[in-house]
């Protein structure tokens, strides 16, 4: 157990969130509440990049000033997190003063260490990377992620970040710390670039105002990359000495397309500025609808509200991470696709499988029982949670976190198949076999009990409904708690076998009738 910082990738201040930024966040939450759940001091921050052409651009093209622009977007997009039930402790943005103070600390580092120089730049910039590309990478003389936007011939004075000077020091770092980059195929494809060598970049750019001032000069701002990634060190205090409260981070979480700027000019400008690396960077995948990123204009069915409102927070927090690998990419034929697949993963395994078995177990307690269960560890389903908590612990602390929800469901049919067995309608019939009713209505409590403390990361709020239900107190179990009533072992004390009252309640996921 211990310190446990944990970051997203701060979001472009540009548009409106999709569900392709929803899938890094949840999975981010899930993240934060597993490890709060073990018991580990977490700090959460995610943010809003608002600097940098592409968002003067957009300001500009709508009329608006560029501070108010980014201000109304930032409060749209934490409305959004908070309607997903994103627990971020901190929410970063880079037009705040402490960001501000962040970054000229680090350019200073940098600059002490003799790795930023003025030269001239001419080259493409395409402005929805934020980024210079050489002519040969262009695709029919355009961006290859952004083939729909022009890109700009720019000519101008920069200063330049000997990132040249860290390729072997990366390369180095990266085969000791096979942790750093996850998973494997990102450090792979990270490896490779390095060893076709590395230039220096830009750390500046001239005449762009909507940018943080570059220190010492007059009419250079830091070039956004440089202003954004420092975000993870504002966050903490820096250059406060209390940021190594939470510095190093353990856990950059971020997309496959920007694994060049966290994999190697992050921890080069933290090499630079003799700084700590973080842990581990994990690269998701992408969510995608017919081969295009996943935006509203694939179907306004997409759009974040319309899809949490299909069958709730805690039902589309679920969707994402079961659907979409941790690892990998998730790619959808049409919206309409999409939404089959949400619709029957609802009715399938939200509806059947675990609101089923919520509901049934709680009706045999209360007609067999009067609503009194005594926990019991003591029959053929402890196996089953044993393993399968055992994979889900497994998963959840290798970030394979569809893995985790998978064992989760594993368990839960399980639970579902045990009733089918040993038939408690028959045992409450039959005389002599009091005993052994109670120990399948125990032990399904018990199962449940776990379930939830499980599920609690993915749907905190129905987690939460049924760990009371199952005689829970208020709020979710940490681990430890859950696995006190939820494994007893033969020699636990009298409250492994504590009696709990069970509640019933309304469906917790009712079944979805599509209209005609
Ligand atoms: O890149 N599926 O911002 P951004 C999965 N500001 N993930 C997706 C996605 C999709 N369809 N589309 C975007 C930026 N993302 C910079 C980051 S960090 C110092 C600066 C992910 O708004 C994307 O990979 O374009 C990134 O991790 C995040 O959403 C923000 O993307």
């Amino acid at each position: 157990m211990g310190r446990y910082y944990l970051t997203t990738a701060i979001d472009y201040a540009n548009g409106e969130p999709h569900a392709g930024h929803a899938f890094e966040k949840v999975g981010a939450d899930v993240i934060a509440r597993y490890r709060r759940a073990l018991g580990d001091d977490v700090y959460f921050s995610i943010g809003m990049d608002e600097h940098g052409q592409g968002i003067a651009e957009e300001a500009e093209r709508r009329d608006a000033d560029p501070q108010g622009f980014v201000d109304e977007l930032a409060d749209l997009w934490a409305g959004v997190w908070a309607r997903l039930e994103i627990s971020n402790d901190d929410f970063i943005r880079t037009t705040e003063g402490r960001h501000r103070r962040a970054v000229e600390a680090i350019v200073s580092g940098m600059r002490a260490s003799g790795d930023l120089y003025v030269d001239r730049y001419a080259g493409f910039y395409c402005v929805r990377c934020e980024r210079f590309r050489k002519e040969e990478e262009l695709v029919d003389g355009r961006c290859p992620y952004h083939p729909s936007r022009d890109i700009t011939w720019t000519e101008e004075e920069n200063w330049f970040f000997r990132l040249s000077r860290y390729r072997d020091p990366l390369i180095e770092h990266i085969g000791t710390h096979p942790e750093f980059i996850q998973p494997a195929s990102r450090r792979n494809e990270i490896l490779r670039l390095l060893e076709g060598g590395l230039e220096d970049i830009s750390a500046s750019r001239s005449r762009l105002p909507w940018g943080i001032p570059f220190p010492g000069t007059e009419d250079h701002t830091v070039y956004v990359w440089i202003d954004a990634l420092t975000n993870y060190l504002s966050a903490t205090g820096f250059p406060d000495e209390e940021y190594t409260h939470w510095w190093p981070a353990r856990l950059h979480i971020i997309g496959k397309d920007i694994t060049r700027f966290h994999c190697v000019i992050w921890p080069a400008m933290l090499m630079s500025a003799g700084l700590e690396l973080p842990e581990t960077v994990w690269a998701h995948g992408f969510v995608s609808v017919a081969g295009g990123k996943i935006s509203k204009d694939a179907g306004s069915a997409l759009g974040l509200d319309e899809l949490i409102d299909r069958h709730g927070t805690d039902a589309f927090r679920y969707f994402l991470v079961r659907e979409v690998p941790w690892d990998g990419d998730r790619e959808f034929a049409s919206a309409a696709d999409l939404l089959d697949r949400f619709d029957l993963r609802y009715n399938a395994e939200l509806a059947n499988d675990i609101g089923n078995l919520v509901s049934r177990s709680a009706a045999m307690v209360h007609k067999y029982r009067g609503g009194e269960a005594t926990l019991s560890g003591s029959t053929a389903l402890d196996e089953a949670r044993t393993s399968l908590a055992r994979s889900y612990h497994e998963a959840m602390q290798a970030h394979l976190l569809h893995s985790g929800l998978e064992a989760v469901l594993g368990l839960v049919r399980r639970a579902n198949a045990f009733i089918d067995e040993q038939q408690p309608w028959q045992l409450a019939k039959e005389d002599g076999s009091a005993e052994a009713l109670d120990d399948v209505l125990g032990a399904l409590v018990a199962c449940l009990r776990g379930v939830a403390a499980m599920l609690g990361p993915f749907m905190p709020r129905k987690a939460e409904e049924i760990w009371c239900r199952m005689g829970g107190a208020a709020g979710l179990p940490s681990y430890s708690e859950a696995a006190v009533p939820a494994a007893p072992s033969p020699a636990a004390g009298p409250e492994a076998r504590a009696r709990v009252a069970v509640l019933r309640g309304p469906p917790l996921f009712p079944r979805y009738e599509p209209g005609p």
